[in-house]
């Protein structure tokens, strides 16, 4: 086939280095961006492929999120939004590490497996980060995916429909993708479209949040120096003078990620530079794709106060909780949290407020499945990627209640208040901008300060820390990362230093971004946090093959 041919001309122009492997992992490919242009030319040629299967359009965000300037990566997305299926996960390990020779085999082998009809036409939405890397390497992805297309006339016939390019958030794609694939029901496949139903969404919201003052209106964004801080400044006129926001490490000078964003903050557990904080203020980081948020403020006294993925889940399980209740609805809500999530969250989740909480492995997708097994799954990771996932049922209820006209005004005032929520939201993936909007009308309707937010519960003080190992893969874990079964011995070690403190939990797992063993402790007090932190990192040195010196206290 002429398509074929193509295929071997321009994928000499994408030369794979020799011996180069990669993986799909948790986040798509991520490494250093000079190793990547193939990877992006052979993601899209895979693209083509899943649209051509699936007879749906199928996004390729290029971005690195929250990791160095210099990195970059890619993932695909599926059409409804949601993050490419297992089986073409492995397709797109293969395809990345064929060797020039064998690229065409690789393909036919996907082709052949999946028993695509090439005759179909594909659509992909490519979408691009602000990483310098990320002009070059997506246009080897636009290189891969217009190798589908038969003539310039053709491409151009189906460039305004069945095509976007551009820069984006990884959540603003995951949009597109889904409101394309669904004509429209869930939105205009545009980013405008996305800046009008959210802020629309969000003015209705907060049009009767009476009591919130101006100052309570403030709110300082630190933009990681990425692609978040431009989309919250393409906002902005969209949301009139109903929330004013003071925007910092906009990337006019800072680099990207560098001792700022959502990442930085939550592990280093202090305000990022680049940033203006009057004590008690407001203010949020956003990640270097806007897929993650967490909130923070300092005290009179200089204090640090960090509200990270668990407090945003609290805030916002409650307030819908709250309003089933006021609504008379019987709908059954969730919160999906991981291993990292902080026992107090899980504890106050339980206890008090009384919802159910699920667990499970960390990344998004499998925390995205199990939201969906409720009415309404609020998920988050600690790290602050998430969002709320309301079933078709829950939806269909809520607006039945909000129109009809026999309703009482308490009950209606509800059901509208979670219509609005729902349109709020961006439901396909975690999304920084969404997230804001949500959290900010919350603290509006409530008139809640942050700090009152901040007093739902009180963290355990915890440590994250990571040990290099020879081959992170001997690790092996269960109960949803909880627990490690392999290399013998482990588990227990880790059991008997947890015993050793007060309220103290503490857990191992094999990092899928990095090349690294991650350690997550916490403990009734930051030392003990910090000490057992060590110690279980010790553990890992001696029995999982630690390289380099060994880990050292951090006191
Ligand atoms: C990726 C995941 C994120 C997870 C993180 C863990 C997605 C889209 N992103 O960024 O959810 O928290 O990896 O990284 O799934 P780690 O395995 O290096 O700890
Ligand atoms: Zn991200």
């Amino acid at each position: 086939m002429a398509q074929f041919e193509e295929v071997s001309k321009q994928s000499s122009q994408h030369p794979k280095p020799a011996g180069l492997v990669l993986q799909y992992g948790t986040a798509g490919f991520r490494t250093n961006a000079k190793h990547l242009d193939h990877i992006m030319f052979r993601m899209g040629l895979l693209a083509t492929l899943r649209s051509k299967k699936t007879k749906a359009t199928i996004g390729v965000m290029v971005t690195a999120s929250h990791n160095p300037e210099e990195d970059n990566g890619v993932k695909l997305i599926d059409p409804m939004g949601e993050m490419v299926t297992p089986a073409w996960e492995g397709y797109a390990t293969q395809l990345a590490n064929a060797e020039q020779g064998d690229l065409l085999t690789a393909l036919k082998d996907i082709i052949e497996k999946e028993s695509i009809n090439m005759s179909q036409e594909a659509n992909v939405f490519v979408g691009k980060d602000t990483r310098s890397s990320s002009a070059s390497l997506s246009q080897a992805v636009l290189d891969g995916v217009l190798l589908n297309f038969d003539s310039f006339l053709n491409f151009f016939l189906h460039f305004s429909h069945h095509f976007y390019y551009g820069l984006v958030t990884t959540p603003q794609l995951h949009y597109m993708v889904c409101c394309q694939n669904t004509q429209g029901k869930y939105g205009e496949a545009t980013i405008e479209g996305y800046y009008r139903k959210l802020c629309q969404a969000f003015i209705q919201l907060t049009k009767n949040a009476s009591n919130c003052t101006d100052d309570q209106k403030h709110l300082s964004v630190d933009g990681a120096n990425g692609i978040g801080a431009l989309k919250v400044r393409e906002m902005e006129s969209h949301l009139r003078r109903e929330l004013q926001i003071s925007l910092f490490n906009d990337g006019s000078k800072g680099k990207l990620n560098h001792q700022c964003g959502a990442d930085f903050v939550k592990v280093q557990q202090k305000p990022p530079t680049g940033i203006n904080i009057n004590p008690g203020e407001r203010c949020c980081s956003f990640d270097g794709d806007a897929d993650r948020i967490v909130y923070y403020y300092t005290d009179s006294d200089g204090q640090f106060h960090l509200l990270d993925g668990d407090k945003i889940a609290t805030l916002i399980s409650t307030f819908l909780k709250e309003l089933l209740t006021q609504a008379g609805l019987d709908l059954k809500i969730a919160v999906v949290q991981t291993a990292y999530a902080n026992g107090s969250s899980t504890h106050y989740l339980e206890d008090t407020m009384k919802v159910i909480v699920r667990c499970t492995k960390t990344g998004v997708k499998h925390l995205h499945h199990a939201a969906q097994e409720f009415d309404i799954g609020v998920y988050f990771e600690a790290n602050g990627h998430g969002t709320v996932l309301f079933s078709k049922v829950a939806e269909e209820k809520i607006q039945q209640l909000a129109e009809d006209p026999n309703m009482n005004d308490e009950r209606k005032r509800a059901a509208r208040l979670l219509q609005n929520t729902i349109n709020v939201i961006n439901q396909t993936v975690g999304d920084a901008i969404s997230d804001m909007l949500l959290i900010e009308a919350i603290l509006a309707i409530r008139g809640m300060t942050v700090q009152q937010w901040d007093a739902i519960y009180s963290d355990l003080p915890n440590r994250q820390l990571k040990v290099k190992v020879s081959d992170r893969r001997v690790i092996d874990t269960t109960d949803a990362e909880r627990r490690a079964v392999s290399p013998a011995g482990l588990q227990e070690a880790i059991d008997t230093l947890v015993k050793k403190h007060r309220l103290a939990r503490s857990f191992v797992r094999p990092s899928g971004t990095e090349d690294v063993v991650r350690v997550y402790a916490e403990a009734e007090t930051q030392e003990s946090a910090d000490s057992l932190a060590h110690e279980v990192s010790l553990a890992v040195y001696r029995l999982a093959g630690g390289v380099g010196d060994e880990p050292k206290p951090l006191h």
